[in-house]
């Protein structure tokens, strides 16, 4: 289809940007997006460091590398990355992203952080100017399971009406973080999401929060593919 062609475009622009031969501690993000970012390390082939170790941002991630026959790493013992590449659910002018479509935005967030480089590859739909506009689930809001009804109740008073607890499709009740937490997805108004920094902060002092998907001043570079073949490049 246009939309996985497009996915496949961004992520080989990336890779072949801005995964370096010598680079050797790689972050892989989550989402349908990556599993080209993967393809196109494995094309690589054996020009590239030897030791390299990828480090998964969640299960799917995980078994992405697995699968690859990569080698896997863990981020205990690799804490500072030298690229991290990840998908978005929608990125604005700014490079602003929601992410958290998937769940993972926890540890995803803290391989943005622990990379030197860190790089969005997303198709043509998630190319955006003020968030909200595409991705209309809301801010997804990774919380204490102790906490979610108290989190509802804050999140509605603070601008989200329509705040909800993410649950599963195939099981009863919540879905489950890889972390063993809950997902709120709280939608907010332009008026907020023009801001998201001051939004993200907000939510984020809310005791019971462990992680917000709003990732704001953390790219280096966004890269979507179009349906014309063409690739656009934000930085
Ligand atoms: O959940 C996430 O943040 C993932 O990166 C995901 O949203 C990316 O979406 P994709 O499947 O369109 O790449």
């Amino acid at each position: 289809s246009a939309i996985e062609a497009s996915k496949r475009l961004a992520a080989y622009t990336a890779v072949d940007k801005h995964i370096l031969p010598e680079h050797k501690y790689i972050g892989i993000g989550s989402g349908s997006t990556v599993p080209y970012v993967v393809e196109r390390i494995v094309a690589q082939g054996a020009a590239v460091n030897k030791d390299r170790v990828f480090i998964p941002t969640g299960f799917q991630s995980k078994e992405l590398i697995v699968d690859a026959n990569l080698q896997l790493g863990d981020v205990d013992q690799y804490p500072t990355l030298d690229v991290t590449i990840d998908g978005a659910d929608e990125v604005d002018a700014d490079l602003n992203c929601i992410k958290g479509g998937g769940a993972c935005h926890l540890r995803e967030k803290v391989l943005a952080e622990a990379a030197i480089t860190w790089v969005i590859v997303a198709d043509f739909r998630k190319n955006s100017s003020v968030l909200g506009t595409t991705y209309k689930k809301g801010v997804p809001v990774e919380v204490a399971p102790f906490a979610y009804a108290k989190l509802l109740a804050n999140l509605r008073m603070i601008g989200s009406p329509d705040a909800a607890l993410r649950m599963a499709v195939n099981k009863a009740g919540p879905i489950v973080t890889d972390n063993g937490n809950f997902v709120i997805d709280a939608p907010f108004g332009p008026e907020y999401m023009k801001d998201p920094l001051t939004l993200l902060t907000r939510i984020k002092m809310l005791t019971g929060v462990v992680e917000v998907g709003l990732f704001c001043h953390m790219a280096k570079a966004a890269y979507f593919g179009n349906e014309d073949g063409s690739v656009t490049v934000r930085h």
